[in-house]
């Protein structure tokens, strides 16, 4: 297995829309098994396939305490959304050390296939369902500063960049 390097905010590859995937053969499911390490490794709860510059429909997530729950949801369809919503912190490994506010529907279902590619159906609330549409946001190329007011993303965009100079120099 192999750590895969993460895109960070304003790349603009993260703005890539995803295709979806032919076969679930041995190349997806090394991409797979990778992404959990990354995911594992960075101590998120979630990862698409676009933040590690892979434009195909692929996210794995695992929001157990335990970390030793993953899910794989390879060309995912959501199918229903809950008329209620909510607003709720969000954080992206793609935009480290921010957090903030963004509005999402309190439920949805999904059917995607498995890492074994066989079709699945996930009904979701709370963290869960807050991680599947942030995350089926990534694989339209939607990073969740977006929802947030041009001046707030200007800031973010502007400390990004100035972060990142300061690790390369
Ligand atoms: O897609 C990503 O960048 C992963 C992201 C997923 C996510 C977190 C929170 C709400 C929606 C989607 C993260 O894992 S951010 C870091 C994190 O571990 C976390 C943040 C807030 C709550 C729980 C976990
Ligand atoms: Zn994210």
């Amino acid at each position: 297995m192999a750590l895969l390097p993460i895109l960070c905010y304003p790349d603009p590859k993260l703005h890539t829309v995803a295709k979806p995937i032919a076969a679930v053969d041995t190349g997806i499911q090394t991409l797979v098994a990778n992404m959990l390490e990354t995911m594992y490794e960075a101590k998120g709860i979630g990862l698409a396939a676009t933040q590690v510059g892979v434009h195909v429909r692929l996210i794995v997530m695992d929001i157990s305490e335990s970390r030793d729950a993953p899910l794989v949801l390879i060309n995912p369809k959501l199918n229903w959304v809950s008329p209620e919503t909510h607003l709720n912190e969000e954080g992206c490994l793609s935009v480290p050390g921010v957090y903030d506010g963004v509005t999402r529907h309190d439920a949805v279902k999904v059917e995607a296939l498995d890492g074994q590619g066989r079709m699945q159906w996930v009904e979701a609330d709370g963290l869960l369902a807050m991680c599947i549409q942030h995350e089926m946001d990534h694989l339209q190329g939607k990073v969740f500063v977006e929802y947030l007011s041009p001046l707030k993303r200007n800031r973010i965009k502007t400390k990004m960049l100035k972060a990142q100079r300061e690790a390369r120099d």
